[in-house]
């Protein structure tokens, strides 16, 4: 399993990862589930070019190598492609960078788009089967009851800054620019609080303490499941294991109308929370249908999340 490098971005931390000695913010989290839904014979490895480097004997080593990749990882995917078949080896492609635009990477084997739930399945029955077609496809969205635990063995994980976590998929909204509803629907769909608290079991078993990112497109989407069922397990759990974990996540501004609930979660051990702002502009949010902020006093609503315990991160797209 292959992660390319990530272009040096603000999002890639380069310079701040320095100073927590650290080489990446996150691990690559849909290679570690994808690896999960291979069948458990298989030999398994993961490297994350963010944080170490691939020679030839891993390449001789390996079958199979599965690349991973976002958007902004293109150039970096391509080269690394390119050695890959040129030792010879099958490719297969799969995650945000292939499902928007397969068409442009011709040298990879098979294309596993969209969500693995439903494509993976295939692909490895018509591969055992040694028929393997090019792409495989759907437009579907799959419930995520089935999705296993991360195989987080694979990755070293003293090597990043925190731990992802994703506890559902899909977003209510519909802003102009992100791609987020495109790929995941406007339902949220969520794991049950079981299989979140099988993850942080997994989490604490390999070693890690510290900072876990719940990397849901917006974690608030149906609040009612959260309030009720994940957010009571996730205090018992905190409250069992001395509170080994500081969560942070992202969610749409409107949580800071529901006090309650920005309680509940600082209470189980979010300290910080990343909402897109954009910009203070009404003609601006109106523009990029970000219809989930107009008409409010969004300082006072940044204030009101601070004054129940959560730092509060912006996502600025628009100069302000
Ligand atoms: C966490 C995250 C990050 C982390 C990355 C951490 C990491 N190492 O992966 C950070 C914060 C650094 C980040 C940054 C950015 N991100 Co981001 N990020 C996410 C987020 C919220 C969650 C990713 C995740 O872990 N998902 C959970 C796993 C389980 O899902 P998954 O990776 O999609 O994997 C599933 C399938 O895709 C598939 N799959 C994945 N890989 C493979 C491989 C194979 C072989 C197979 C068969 C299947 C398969 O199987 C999995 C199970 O179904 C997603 C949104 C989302 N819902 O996914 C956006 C998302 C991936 N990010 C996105 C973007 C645009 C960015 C930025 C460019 C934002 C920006 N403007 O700067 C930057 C780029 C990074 C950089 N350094 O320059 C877009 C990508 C769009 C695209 N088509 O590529 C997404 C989809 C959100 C959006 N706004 O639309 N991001
Ligand atoms: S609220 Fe966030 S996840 Fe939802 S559509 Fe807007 S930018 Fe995307």
């Amino acid at each position: 399993m292959l992660y390319p490098e990530v272009p040096n971005t603000f999002w890639s931390f380069k310079h701040a990862l320095k100073f927590v000695r650290k080489r990446a913010a996150l691990p690559p989290l849909g290679l570690l589930t994808v690896a999960a839904m291979l069948p458990e014979a298989w030999e398994k490895r993961l490297i994350d070019l963010n944080v170490g480097e691939v020679g030839e004997a891993d390449l001789g080593w390996a079958d199979l190598v599965f690349v991973s990749g976002m958007i902004a990882q293109r150039e970096s995917a391509r080269v690394l492609i390119e050695r890959c078949r040129a030792a010879g080896k099958t490719v297969v492609a799969g995650g945000p960078l292939f499902t928007s635009e397969h068409g442009e990477f011709g040298e990879v084997d098979h294309f596993v788009l969209n969500e693995a739930e439903l494509t993976l399945p295939g692909f490895l029955r018509d591969f055992e089967a040694g028929q393997a077609k090019r792409v495989y496809t759907t437009t579907e969205l799959p419930e995520l009851g089935d999705t296993p635990v991360p195989l987080w063995g694979l990755a070293d994980l003293r090597r990043y800054g925190s731990m992802s976590l994703q506890y559902s998929r899909g977003c209510p909204f519909d802003c102009e620019f992100c791609d987020v509803t495109a790929k995941f629907g406007h339902r949220s769909r969520t794991k049950s609080a079981s299989q979140v608290i099988a993850e942080l079991d997994a989490l604490a078993a390999a070693g890690w303490r510290g900072s876990v990112f719940f990397v849901d497109d917006n974690f608030i989407g149906n609040k009612r499941k959260l309030r009720e069922e994940l957010l009571p397990a996730l205090i018992e759990w905190q409250r069992v294991h001395h509170r080994r974990f500081t969560f942070y996540t992202e969610a749409s501004i409107n949580l800071a109308d529901d006090e309650a609930l920005t309680r509940q979660m600082v209470t189980a051990g979010f300290d910080a929370v990343f909402i897109g702002i954009e910009t203070p502009e009404e003609a601006g949010l109106a523009e990029c249908n970000k219809r989930q902020n107009r008409g409010r006093d969004m300082l006072e609503d940044i204030k009101r999340l601070q004054r129940a315990g959560l730092e509060v991160q912006g996502g600025i797209h628009r100069r302000v």
